[in-house]
């Protein structure tokens, strides 16, 4: 089904676009399926941000870019970011209007989206919307975006080439306008030029770029008459000549591995805070924490690591599980078990390999998600050798794996197990091991054992073929 669907947005179907959207608009299962099945698809086309203060002519010039595209036979995709501001209240309304001549025309693919009340403008569905419509072979995405707040930043992320929309006379200087709408620039329109006050406009931007040293990429300045479609061309050649500079000197790879790293972390943010509102600790432990911080009986920073401890399996957690890595036996000669691991169990011999240190030689059957470990003694001081004369063949260890050898020894001594023999000693594979005596554990020998650094572990091995 979810394939199925995936299929036709590649093959450019817009009903099947359309529906692909909504499911990412609702947050759907399947919709991140679909992302994931066209993601390989995704990459290709040119994403250009249009932004600027309400009323600057940004519909209006991508009615214009949208037709003049359409005239050298290109498929599109437009995204109109509703603005949450209450400045641009009613503007769908007139987007719609503006965009009817293009709404019957299938190559032409027009989707507005709600920012939710969410304090970015364009939430996490407007990259996925984008995602699908380069899978659906639309090139150039143009979005639409009203630049009053965080807005015009999460464009430059999802965008390519960024088309900052000013007018003249709309604050009569450059020092009225977001000194972050600026700084995103890659392109400067200039609309409305009819209007008086233009070539002042032009001049200020001209000084503000002659202070400022841009590497490699000056924004040039394109006067336009959205209404009459006056320097569209233009504009439309200025951000191809952007899109150029863009691929030719490397800086496009930077700027989407920007964008994609800060959408998955962004991804990542969302789905553990949702893991922690959702279960333990919960919105209740949440909550008692805001009137505890409120209070001042605790701080932000401390606040947040007791909230992370909490949460299973995440490092720093206290409830963090360690895994049996092997249940070691000892033997008194490996050669003459191996009737009975490996001929009636069925378990391949991983190797065998000597640990001097420990006077012992071992050999490792994997089992399952953990191991077995036969010890046969090297010499008459091994402590194997020991237990063979007192308790003769049988179970001698238990060992799990630690990622902090050290720390796991001491939270052993503060629970009263004390450490038999030296901690860190090398075993098996290059590791480090440390013993904990059984008087401290109920009767049972456990080994500690820190896996050896991935390279290490190569060089320390010292394997034998059977
Ligand atoms: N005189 C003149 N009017 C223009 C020009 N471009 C747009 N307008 C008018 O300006 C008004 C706003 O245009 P829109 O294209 O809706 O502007 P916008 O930036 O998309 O507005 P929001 O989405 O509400 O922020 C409309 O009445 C347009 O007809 C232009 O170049 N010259
Ligand atoms: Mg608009």
């Amino acid at each position: 089904m979810t394939q199925g669907l995936a299929s036709s947005v590649a093959a450019g179907d817009p009903l099947a676009l359309a529906r692909a959207i909504s499911l990412v608009e609702e947050g759907s299962e399947r919709g991140e399926e679909i992302v994931a099945a066209l993601f390989p698809r995704t990459g290709r086309a040119s994403v250009i941000g249009i932004t600027g203060p309400p009323g600057a002519g940004k519909s209006s010039l991508v009615n214009r870019l949208v037709a003049l595209y359409r005239s050298r036979g290109r498929a599109l995709g437009v995204i109109a970011v509703d603005p949450s501001s209450a400045f641009s209240g009613g503007a769908l309304l007139g987007d719609r209007i503006r965009m009817q001549q293009h709404a019957l025309d299938p190559a032409v693919f027009i989707r507005s989206m709600a920012t939710r009340g969410q304090s970015g403008g364009l939430s996490r569905a407007t990259r996925d919307v984008v995602d699908l419509m380069d899978a659906s072979g639309r090139d150039p995405i143009l979005i639409e975006t009203v630049g009053v707040g965080q807005d015009e930043v999460d464009v430059v992320r999802v965008a390519d080439t960024v088309l900052v929309v000013l007018t003249p006379g709309q604050g009569d200087d450059i020092q009225a306008i977001k000194a972050g709408l600026l700084e995103i620039a890659d392109v400067f329109v200039i609309n409305k030029a009819d209007h008086p006050g233009a070539d002042r406009l032009a001049g200020d931007l001209q000084g503000m770029l002659s202070l400022g040293e841009r590497a490699g990429w000056t924004p040039p300045i394109v006067r336009t008459v959205a209404t009459e479609g006056g320097g569209v061309e233009d504009l439309a050649a200025a951000a191809e000549r952007h899109a150029r500079f863009l691929r030719d000197g490397g800086d496009l790879a930077a700027r989407r591995r920007a964008g994609l790293s800060s959408r998955f972390l962004e991804i990542l943010r969302d789905r553990l805070l949702a893991r922690i509102v959702a279960a333990d600790p919960g919105q209740e432990e949440l909550s008692a924490c805001a009137a505890r911080l409120e209070a001042r009986q605790t701080d932000p920073y401390t606040a947040a690591r007791e909230i992370l401890e909490r949460l299973p399996g995440l490092e720093g957690g206290t409830a963090r599980a360690c895994a049996l890595d092997h249940l070691g036996i000892a033997v008194r000669r490996i050669e003459d078990r191996l009737a009975l691991y490996r001929d009636v169990l069925g378990l391949a011999p991983a190797g065998i390999e000597e640990v001097r240190g420990q006077g012992v030689r071992l050999a490792m059957f994997p089992a399952g998600r953990t191991r077995i470990e036969l010890l046969e003694p090297l010499t008459e001081e091994s402590p194997i050798a020991r237990f063979l004369e007192s308790r003769g063949e049988g179970i001698h260890h238990i060992c799990f794996e630690v990622e902090d050898l050290a720390g796991m020894v001491d939270r052993f001594r503060q629970a009263g197990a004390a450490p038999a023999g030296a901690p860190g000693a090398p075993g098996a594979e290059g590791s480090r091991i440390a013993f904990i005596h059984p008087r401290g554990t109920g009767g049972v020998l456990i080994e500690l054992r820190q896996r050896a650094p991935a390279k290490a572990k190569r060089e320390g091995r010292r394997r034998r073929p059977e």
